[in-house]
């Protein structure tokens, strides 16, 4: 029966997006995409809003799903926890992830209770991730300029091979990460953001996230609570960047978080939603939608009406 009464709820959840032109890639709560292609398969980290209390992002693992097409998805359970961190406290939260794959290793940014941002690497992309260094990445009480709140890692590895570190709240940040990709390697500075409106200045939220394209490079952001997905572009990863417009509006959602990911000459964005029965605000659901570029090399926004 409770499988039936399952079966029933997913269906109708894939109506319900269908009608929304979107499919959530998965039945279960997962927020805060971050999207790989390892290996010619994509691989979506994301918060794990299944696992939360439902009043809160109090998750304390983090969880994968993989898929060969963007349409088949599997889910690949959770890479890792929390606990991977020994000087994590056992019931810290787990926030959006990212992850790169260098020198032959998986990396997995753990954002950890809000002031952390651990770092784990393993040999492969679905478990067996250790802690790659002994503490924190970051750390807001002890690096200058991490911010108030140290969340929300991206990374970015440029053509040269310099890997940059974005990260923060109400403040973008952004370090260098030496070649192991576990050490910072220099200092924290803010992300400059210029040709905002005064309303836009003071809105920006979180989820910073870098692409590069033809020698531009894009820094996306959530506008904050709740948010639009915003971008900017600039000529060099440090920044400064110029506002040049919006990607995404507001959703039925109080947080949004976006990642952008190429494959094959296409580019997708990925996004959370309120797309499953029983969501809301710590019960969201991640959604794919194919990004446009406009031959200028503007981003078209994405069509997805304000609701
Ligand atoms: O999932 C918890 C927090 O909500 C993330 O860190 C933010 O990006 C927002 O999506």
């Amino acid at each position: 029966m409770r499988q039936l009464l399952t079966l029933a709820l997913l269906t109708c959840a894939a109506l319900t997006a269908t009608a929304q032109g979107l499919q959530p890639i998965s039945p279960r709560f997962s927020a805060d995409p971050s999207p790989h292609v390892f290996k010619g398969v994509f691989h979506v980290y994301a918060t794990d809003d299944e696992s939360n209390s439902g009043k809160y992002w109090d998750s304390t693992s983090w969880r994968l799903y993989t898929s060969p097409d963007l349409t088949t998805w599997t889910d690949a359970g959770v890479p890792l926890g929390v606990s991977v961190f020994k000087w994590a406290k056992p019931d810290a939260k787990a926030w959006a992830p990212e992850a790169a794959f260098r020198h032959g290793k998986y990396f997995f940014y753990a954002p950890v209770g809000g002031d952390k941002i651990g770092v784990a690497v393993s040999d492969r992309p679905d478990g067996g991730f250790v802690d790659a260094r002994s503490d924190a990445l970051v750390d807001k009480a002890r690096d200058a300029n991490a911010g108030d709140e140290p969340i929300d890692p991206a990374v970015f590895v440029d053509k040269d091979g310099q890997a940059y570190l974005y990260f923060g709240t109400r403040v973008p940040k952004v370090v260098k990460l030496k070649g192991d990709m576990a050490s910072l390697d220099g200092p924290i500075v803010d992300v400059q953001i210029d040709g905002l409106s005064k309303e836009a200045k003071r809105t920006y939220g979180e989820a910073p996230f870098l692409h590069e394209r033809g020698g531009v490079y894009y820094f996306t952001y959530s506008t904050g609570w709740p948010g639009q997905i915003r971008y900017a572009t600039g000529r060099s990863p440090l920044g400064p960047f110029t506002d040049r417009g919006l990607v995404l509006d507001y959703l039925k959602i109080s947080t949004n978080h976006q990642a952008i990911v190429e494959h094959e000459g296409k580019t997708w964005l990925f996004f959370h939603d309120n797309l499953l029965p029983g969501g809301g605000s710590h019960r969201r659901s991640i959604a794919v939608a194919p990004l446009v570029y406009e031959a200028d090399g503007s981003i078209r926004q994405v069509p997805l009406a304000t609701r």
